[in-house]
């Protein structure tokens, strides 16, 4: 059986003011052209379909049309809803959709019920919390681990079964450490997540023979056979070195898994770009990329926007390296008796970096000069 995973779709988010429904588009065109040419089975598609509860009109157009280009290939589709869906409204019209070959699954009791086909049994996990667990089965569980346990050991897992999972969780790999890609929106001051309640150990999987994975943005292997694809584009100026994947996983028996990650091509890239305004407007980067402009000058330009824009129509971000935000001057002499002169270049060396030249000293000494005045 061939499998083709896609997560974190995020279905209608945007970049800054830029909608990326043409780049959602043109990546779930890809993956339809990949199931047609490897003669994928199934699909997995492992949460965050949507990028918000209240999916926009345009959003849930381009899911439709998705899922309607999936069925027309005759695959099976396996749906579990994410942190940022409503399973409520992803799980409409899902009794009909089973009867097509589409197992949407966005509550816990269903989650427990596989769909079998020959030896291979697959179950759908959707985005739990400990208190959906202890509503759902009257229980007490205080952690998402002891809830995921909870879960999984009511499916009763036939061994002898290929047994595989799709689950939207934050799951630790065995070195203890997610490295997060930027757009999860899960606070974290590093983008590292090392064990909190919220984290469970890949080991909770280990009867599995094959792990889907959503809900980190970054592609990352976390056990043996436990594999996040990551989102399916770039949705922060921060994962514009990241490559993104959808993952094709080939299955012949439970000791012969094949897991392989293909690219996936960008209608418009992101790219994270530094320099003063000058090399950066020279740079020969793809005009239609959404740019990041990180800026060298040490002073402010007068809108540097606009004419980014002029020839980088998608300049999403633009900030400067050197405006410094230094926010805390130590200061071990006595303010009330130091010129105001040398305050200011105390603080001047403190958000620059080096000390101001002789021409401006002079200029904040005649204006402190004329102020006095
Ligand atoms: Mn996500």
């Amino acid at each position: 059986m061939k499998l083709l995973q896609i997560s974190d779709l995020h279905i209608g988010k945007r970049l800054q003011e830029f909608s990326l429904i043409d780049d959602q588009r043109f990546v779930l065109n890809q993956a339809v052209e990949i199931i047609k040419k490897d003669k994928i089975d199934a699909v997995l598609l492992c949460g965050d379909i949507y990028d918000s509860s209240l999916p926009s009109s345009e959003g849930t157009k381009l899911y439709d049309d998705f899922l309607s280009s999936l069925h027309s290939l005759k695959v099976k589709v396996f749906v579990i809803s994410g942190n940022h869906d409503s399973p409520d409204k992803l799980h409409f019209g899902s009794s009909i959709f089973k009867e097509e070959g589409i197992y949407v699954t966005t509550n816990i009791k269903d989650s427990l019920i596989p769909y079998s086909e020959g030896n291979i049994n697959i179950y759908s996990l959707p985005f739990i919390r400990p208190i959906d667990v202890n509503e759902c089965f009257n229980e007490t569980n205080s952690s998402y681990s002891e809830g995921l346990k909870s879960v999984i050991s009511k499916m009763n897992l036939d061994k002898s079964k290929i047994n595989i999972v799709l689950s939207h969780q934050m799951v630790l790999p065995s070195s203890g450490e997610v490295i997060l890609a930027g757009s999860e929106d899960i606070k974290s001051e590093d983008g590292k997540v090392i064990g909190d309640i919220s984290t469970v150990p890949s080991s909770i999987y280990s009867d599995f023979d094959y792990v889907a994975l959503g809900h980190v943005h970054k592609y990352m292997k976390v056990g043996t056979n436990a594999y996040y694809a990551g989102s399916i584009f770039k949705y922060h100026r921060d994962e514009a070195s990241l490559d993104k994947y959808f993952l094709e996983i080939d299955i012949k028996s439970k000791e012969d898994i094949k897991v392989e990650k293909i690219k996936i091509n960008f209608l418009h890239d992101v790219v994270k770009i530094e320099g003063t305004l000058d090399e950066i407007l020279k740079s020969n980067i793809p005009t239609s990329s959404y740019l990041f402009a990180l800026l060298t000058e040490r002073e402010i330009l007068i809108d540097p926007l606009s004419k980014l824009r002029l020839k980088f129509p998608y300049t999403a971000w633009i900030d400067y390296k050197n405006r410094m935000e230094n926010s805390s001057i130590s200061l071990d002499k006595d303010v009330e008796n130091i010129s105001y002169e040398e305050l200011f270049s105390i603080f001047y060396k403190e958000q620059n970096e080096e000390d101001m030249t002789k021409e401006q000293k002079e200029i904040v000494s005649s204006l402190l000069n004329k102020e006095e005045e």
